[in-house]
């Protein structure tokens, strides 16, 4: 891009007193790199070659100066308009072209598209398309430095956009509460998509929301390399000693569409040209040339170095053939590998609570696991709602047992980030209801990593839930069917407290995210003999509690109580009693050959019916089990209405007394 003739005038004023030659003319080529790939590929979406481009043309000084001004091992979380973290962190070109073109030598086995992976040999995370959630994985990184004792900082990118989602919010705050060294760099560059900063924001700086934060903030001119660098990298130098996050926004502009094809029309033309005499790289060139630093042709030079080295590696990405689709790897990749290793146990049990078994779990798990950081609403010293981590703090510590703002996206993310450093985390949900909170980063983040760049999601989220305890539509959920949905997530259901330790010890020890629900209602009535010692019980085993001929019943969590009730009042029935204690994976070997055997199946779940987990089991039966089925498959759940708070409402409500009518009516089938 040249430098028009206008009145406006660039107003970029480099100062060049803390740099040598070499550092300059060193800057000017990485600043050049990621521009002449961008002027490849807009050729290349012209000629039909590639599909999608966002540009980043006209904020390249703020990635560059960023990247530089990091140590190669500190992470970074760019966004879709910062290739010049990519090219500055030296990733070759092939590899970006290849993920470009969804081919093996890119970053995702082409399951995900442009700037969406994340490289741990690179210490790159890249964003989910949901803007916001990575601002919360930087904080997990950032306290995993903390942890750690290391002195790192992590750097995070958002646009102004960005900025209005709540996740934004949440994770300032978050960083701002525990003091973790993150840098928050926000482009500001005066549109999301179509919309002006006007309309997406009503303070004069985005860098004056920090103070309501707590936090330090600094403007920078972000088309200015050297005043980027020369800012960014003090302050990396002085949040490595003295850790605290800090609010960056660099003012810039977005040069071109959204994405190519949505174009400017809407930029009024006097912004445009104003912003295009301000661009980074021109302007820079012209500084160089000015100081008699760079000549013509070395500038040629170097133009034509990187341009050699974007068509060889763009030819080797050419050549690669494209992917071949294969169901099973597809599958496999989904969920981390774990390979399930028994604990067992002494003789030497006690008689527990559900709750302390859990309880009991979490402190072993903690015993066992020095990487384990528990985050969860007054879950320190106050001991968590349910008191399930009550002492916790003494034994653990505050840094391990941490409580945490009212902000589940934010923590979740933050749990992730901590995975992404290696360690493990646990999020303990208040209540189960307050999950919706947090649910784009599990069902998107967690559940998705691996499948997407091969990175685990070490995080156990702790679900409270169900009804039968008074609580009304909020706090008496059991909302597994949102998980169960998701393919990347496991999701455990225990009904009793010897499974619920076993496979609460299970949960940390295997590497995927796992939603472990427990049901409040059994937290203080129900009581069993449990082993003292640390043991573990595998995932996707379910529990044959009940021997018969007649009828399968299949059910799980608090269910299971009242199908025993049910059962243990019509001492004629004889059925097989299936708790299935892990929802997913699921032990469909266990539900065919019961229902093989007895050929009616009845399923009891607590949610209401319609897309419960019930559902699904009784597809699969009709289908594996169809010749043998005596009976059409029957499933009893909660009426399709909200859960209600009256006592009256709320028996009603629950499946308990239909289940009894159901289950007799099957039999006399
Ligand atoms: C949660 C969510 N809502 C909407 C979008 C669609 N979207 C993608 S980018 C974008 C604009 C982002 O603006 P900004 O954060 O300022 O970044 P910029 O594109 O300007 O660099 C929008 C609306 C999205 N990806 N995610």
């Amino acid at each position: 891009m040249k430098i028009k003739e206008t009145s406006f005038q660039p107003d970029i004023e480099f100062d060049r007193t803390d740099f040598n030659d070499g550092q300059l003319l060193a800057f000017y080529r990485e600043l050049l790199k990621p521009r002449l790939i961008e002027e490849k590929m807009l050729v290349l979406l012209r000629q039909g070659k590639i599909s999608k481009w966002f540009s980043g043309i006209g904020q390249e000084a703020i990635s560059i100066g960023v990247t530089l001004s990091l140590q190669k091992d500190e992470y970074i979380l760019p966004m879709h308009r910062n290739l010049g973290v990519f090219t500055a962190r030296e990733i070759p070109l092939y590899r970006l072209f290849s993920q470009w073109q969804g081919k093996a030598s890119g970053f995702t086995k082409g399951r995900d598209r442009s700037f969406h992976f994340g490289t741990q040999e690179y210490k790159i995370v890249g964003m989910i398309s949901h803007l916001g959630p990575q601002l919360g994985v930087a904080d997990g990184i950032a306290l995993a430095h903390r942890l750690q004792k290391e002195q790192k900082i992590t750097a995070v990118f958002t646009g102004e956009g960005g900025t209005s989602e709540g996740d934004f919010h949440e994770a300032l705050n978050i960083a701002s509460v525990w003091q973790l060294p993150v840098m928050f760099c926000v482009e500001n560059n005066g549109y999301g998509l179509s919309t002006p900063t006007s309309q997406q924001y009503n303070c004069e700086n985005i860098a004056d929301r920090a103070v309501g934060y707590g936090m330090e903030s600094h403007i920078i001119d972000g088309n200015n390399i050297l005043e980027v660098y020369g800012k960014v990298s003090r302050l990396a130098e002085s949040m490595r000693k003295d850790p605290r996050p800090v609010l960056l926004e660099f003012k810039t502009f977005r040069m071109r569409g959204h994405e190519e094809a949505s174009g400017t029309k809407y930029v009024p033309n006097d912004l445009m040209q104003q912003w295009a005499i301000k661009d980074p790289v021109d302007n820079f060139r012209e500084f160089l040339l000015a100081e008699k630093m760079l000549s013509e042709n070395l500038d040629n030079q170097y133009k034509a170095e990187i341009k050699q080295e974007i068509d060889e590696d763009l030819k080797k990405a050419n050549a690669e053939a494209g992917i071949d689709f294969n169901e099973t790897e597809e599958l496999n990749d989904v969920y981390q590998e774990f390979h399930y290793e028994e604990f067992t146990h002494s003789e030497e049990t006690e008689e527990l609570r559900f709750i302390d078994a859990v309880s009991q779990g979490l402190r072993q798990s903690m015993q066992r696991h020095e990487n384990l950081v528990l985050m969860g609403q007054d879950i320190a010293e106050y001991g968590g709602v349910f008191k399930i981590t009550e002492n916790f703090v003494e034994e653990f510590g505050t840094e391990r047992v941490r409580n945490t703002p009212i902000c589940e996206s934010g923590i979740v993310e933050t749990a992730m980030g901590l995975s992404i450093k290696g360690m493990k985390a646990m999020v303990e949900m208040q209540f189960a209801d307050f999950v919706s909170s947090g649910f784009n980063p599990v069902v998107n983040y967690l559940a998705k990593v691996h499948y997407r760049w091969n990175q685990q999601a070490d995080v156990v989220i702790r679900m409270p839930c169900g009804a039968g305890v008074g609580a009304g539509p909020f706090h008496s959920q059991t909302n597994e069917a949102w998980f169960t949905k998701t393919p990347g997530l496991k999701v455990i259901y225990p009904a009793f407290p010897y499974d619920a330790k076993g496979l609460l010890n299970t949960a940390f020890n295997d590497p995927n995210p796992v939603l472990f629900f427990e049901h409040k209602a059994l937290y203080r009535s129900i009581r069993q003999q449990v082993p003292k010692d640390y043991y573990t019980l595998p995932f996707g085993k379910a529990a044959l509690l009940r021997e018969g001929r007649d009828v399968t019943v299949i059910s799980f969590g608090a269910a299971v109580h009242w199908a025993l009730e049910t059962l243990d009042a019509h001492p004629n029935i004889d059925a097989d009693l299936l708790d299935l204690r892990s929802l997913q994976p699921l032990d469909t070997e266990a539900i065919f050959s019961s229902v093989k055997k007895t050929g009616k199946v009845i399923i009891l779940q607590e949610d209401s019916v319609f897309g419960g987990i019930g559902s699904d089991i009784a597809a699969m039966i009709a289908q594996e089990c169809f010749e043998a089925l005596d009976a059409s498959v029957i499933r009893v759940g909660s009426l399709e209405t909200p859960i209600p708070f009256s006592k009256a409402l709320e028996e009603g409500y629950l499946p308990k007394k239909r289940f009894e009518e159901k289950i007799l009516e099957l039999l006399k089938y």
